[in-house]
């Protein structure tokens, strides 16, 4: 690190070098380095492709994969900062919404750090997901810029062009290193319009939706509310996937590979239904190719597979034939000819690709003309096999697998908690930095007071880091000997943000009445709501309105607290899960496929609040139950609830006095004195008579639970222990682990 040292004397001594000159000073490093790095080979390639990958700041994680990341830390500290102070000079790139899209940035850099040869494929979009601010107790949304220089993206020459009806649209690639861990590199490809135009969005987030060349790539997930905001998802689609495939054509072809062996040297991974038509369209150019339609087929068929992140009715596409006919007519004779296929495998309509509404159901173009179909949990997989698409189980049994996700640990320990990091190598050696399944032997510590108190400690110093950051800015005090309890995540029914305000509600009456808790607790939520999701929007409501009057309360205040972080995303994520004490995990059984948050939480010593649905339920089985509170109806409950139709929130209501006290809150005096009536009393009869996710179902064992692990808090040493073998049984959450699973059971790269 010459450059390095030559500038400290340089500037050091003047005294005048900014955050911004070392953060460029370390950009410039990480790249002169990067493109030094040799690309991974090997005669097959995956490619991922994904419409998000929510990358978060890159500085940290390609120095801790280049190998320098404590040559730039002594760098940084000898120039008067702190890495936090540098990374934040550098832009989030919110080119996802949650789980999903941080999911594909974990499994680039674990593609790249097992050294398989795999690219990711994506959209470049001008503004991430929105920026959120807080305006009297309300969500607003602002875009989020975040191209800058210097980038981690490079513009490449390419002559790609993606045709539809009325325009041909010339695509600008621009590519990003992904960086193995102290190894080799592979791509991110992400495509924008050469046409493209910022100028056009105007008020906040608002645009012209029907001018879609110079709007194509401007918005991550544009509101599909109407029929203009729909089509332009399918143009995105439809790009993305043309320019995917047209890429990963001109390799293969580049590379001397025969196109009717394309399986032997290509793997697509198609990341939930967005991408789907990369199939569709690869036959299509295939056919171009002189291949007939059953040859094409069967080669494409061969070399794609699909990952399935939902059971969510609503979040399983289906595209009307209409709009494919406006948009992508090219496609159309090919779905039709796929449509006839699929009737000959199996006559179910519930299996069918086109419905009888005259829908195109997308995932089942994935399971008929792909090789494989994975779940991302076991229960979630399970129920997909069992109930969701037990037809098509029926049919294609050995299609289907299950990938239980994984995250990162060179971000989600490394990055974000080098304290906690340090503390492991010096227990256990340098074993787990390669090899997270060597975090087994932290169990051994179970007995070493000095050892949990070490924990106990680190646990204290990321808590008044965080407290320092929120109070920086928010303004927000937070008492750093309090519990942290902290849910989040999008903001979403499912998730059951709503039973946690309830609890809320119960906890701030029982103050009221005197019966004051042994700590003072501090409620963390962070969350974006869909900008046209208006349920979701007045719980955001319920809960800055609850954040204000118990702010305001003298009586309440000195006990609870609420801290509704702003505008939620990674980089809030890899400041707030280390000092968290306690993960709030609580959607209804069934419906969360795995979520990955409850990895981070438990990987750095933080408790899971959780109910039996997606990874909880493994994480508790690693963990052991006796270090995690597990609480609520069965998946199975839950869905024989929805198959007789028999849930009724208002019974609930009325046979229960408390809830009923507590659901009552919603609009009484202290809500409506500085909420807004509309939002608070549409929230309130929502869950009063229709409730779809069964937020009182549960509320009753929550509040139990809640209230026994909060004392349970108080035993500090039997806590600590629970924290340490929390962490110890995390190494089976690395992406490593994940993407093993993937390359030896569907990719088979070498
Ligand atoms: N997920 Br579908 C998203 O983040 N966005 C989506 O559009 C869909 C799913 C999430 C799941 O909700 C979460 O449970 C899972 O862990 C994650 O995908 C990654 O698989």
């Amino acid at each position: 690190m010459e450059e390095f040292l030559k500038y400290t004397k340089q500037k050091a001594v003047k005294g005048k070098a900014s955050a911004q000159d070392i953060y460029r000073i370390l950009v410039k490093e990480c790249k002169k380095r990067m493109e030094k790095t040799p690309y991974v080979e090997g005669d097959k390639k995956l490619y991922y492709i994904s419409a998000e990958f929510l990358l978060g700041k890159m500085l940290s994680s390609n120095l801790i994969n280049l190998g320098i990341y404590d040559e730039a830390v002594a760098f940084v500290e000898k120039m008067g900062y702190t890495m936090a102070e540098i990374q934040d000079v550098e832009k989030e790139p919110s080119l996802g919404n949650g789980g999903l899209g941080r999911l594909a940035a974990c499994f680039l850099d674990s593609i790249a750090s097992l050294n398989l040869c795999g690219d990711g494929i994506g959209l470049f979009y001008h503004f991430g997901l929105f920026e959120q601010k807080f305006v009297n107790h309300k969500q607003m949304e602002l875009p989020n810029v975040w191209i800058e220089e210097p980038s981690w993206f490079t513009k490449k020459d390419t002559d790609i062009q993606v045709s539809f009806p009325h325009m041909t649209l010339k695509a600008v690639q621009y590519d990003m290193d992904v960086i193995g861990y102290h190894g080799k590199k592979n791509t991110l490809h992400l495509f924008d319009v050469e046409s493209v135009d910022e100028s056009i969005v105007k008020d906040g987030i608002s645009f012209d939706k029907t001018a879609v060349d110079k709007n194509l790539t401007l918005f991550l997930y544009p509101d599909d509310s109407d029929d203009d905001g729909r089509l332009l998802r399918i143009y995105q689609q439809y790009f993305m996937v043309s320019c995917g495939a047209q890429m990963i054509l001109a390799d293969c072809k580049k590379k001397g590979y025969p196109l009717d062996k394309l399986y032997e040297h290509v793997v697509i991974q198609i990341n939930d239904t967005h991408p789907t038509m990369v199939i569709l369209e690869l036959i299509r150019l295939l056919r171009e190719e002189g291949m007939s339609l059953k040859k094409a087929c069967a080669i494409v068929e061969k070399s794609c597979a699909y990952t399935n992140h939902t059971i969510l009715a609503e979040a399983l596409e289906t595209w009307p034939m209409a709009y494919l006919k406006t948009v992508v007519p090219q496609l159309v004779e090919i779905i039709e000819a796929l449509d006839l296929a699929a009737a000959q495998r199996s006559d179910l309509p519930s299996l069918a690709i086109i419905g009888e509404d005259e829908r195109v159901h997308m995932a089942h173009i994935d399971i008929h003309f792909g090789k494989s179909i994975n779940g991302v949990a076991k229960l979630h997989t399970e129920i997909l096999k069992e109930s969701e698409l037990h037809d098509f189980y029926n049919l294609y049994p050995e299609k289907f697998n299950n990938k239980t996700n994984g995250i990162t640990f060179r971000r989600w320990l490394y990055s974000c908690n080098p304290q906690l990091t340090h503390q492991i190598e010096k227990w256990i050696g340098k074993d787990f930095y390669e090899d997270a399944s060597k975090l087994t032997e932290l169990s051994k510590l179970k007995n070493d007071e000095e050892a949990l108190q070490t924990l106990l400690d680190i646990k204290q110093i990321k808590k008044q880091e965080w407290v320092e950051h929120i109070y920086r800015k928010q303004g927000i005090v937070i008492n750093p000997d309090s519990i942290f309890d902290t849910q989040v995540k999008r903001l979403h029914e499912y998730k059951r943000q709503q039973m946690n305000a309830l609890y809320i509600i119960y906890k701030y009456l029982k103050v009221k009445a005197g019966e004051k808790p042994v700590r003072p607790i501090t409620f963390i939520f962070g969350a974006k709501a869909a900008p046209a999701y208006t349920i979701a929007k007045d719980i955001i409501h319920v809960l800055l309105c609850l954040q204000d009057i118990i702010a305001n309360d003298e009586e309440v205040s000195p006990y609870l607290q609420i801290c509704f972080i702003e505008n939620y995303n990674v980089s809030e994520a890899e400041k707030v899960i280390p000092a968290s004490d306690i993960s709030e995990q609580i959607s209804l059984a069934s419906k969360e496929a795995s979520g990955t948050g409850n990895m981070k939480f438990m990987l750095n010593g933080a408790l899971t609040l959780g109910t039996r649905d997606g990874a909880n339920v493994e994480i508790a089985q690693l963990a052991g139950e006796e270090n995690c509170t597990m609480f609520g109806k069965s998946s199975d409950e839950v869905i024989e609830h929805y198959a007789k139709q028999d849930y009724c929130s208002k019974d609930f209501y009325e046979q229960d006095e408390l809830i009923h006290t507590l659901v009552d809150f919603l609009i009484g005096e202290e809500m409506t004195s500085i909420g807004d009536e509309t939002s608070l009393s549409r929230f309130y009869h929502e869950l009063l008579n229709k409730d779809w996710f069964m937020t009182l179902l549960d509320l009753r064992e929550y509040i139990d639970v809640k209230e026994h692990m909060l004392e349970a808090y108080e035993d500090r040493h039997a806590w600590s222990v629970k924290m340490l073998e929390n962490i110890a049984h995390s190494g089976f959450f690395s992406s490593d682990r994940t993407i093993e699973d993937y390359n030896r059971e569907i990719w088979k790269l070498s």
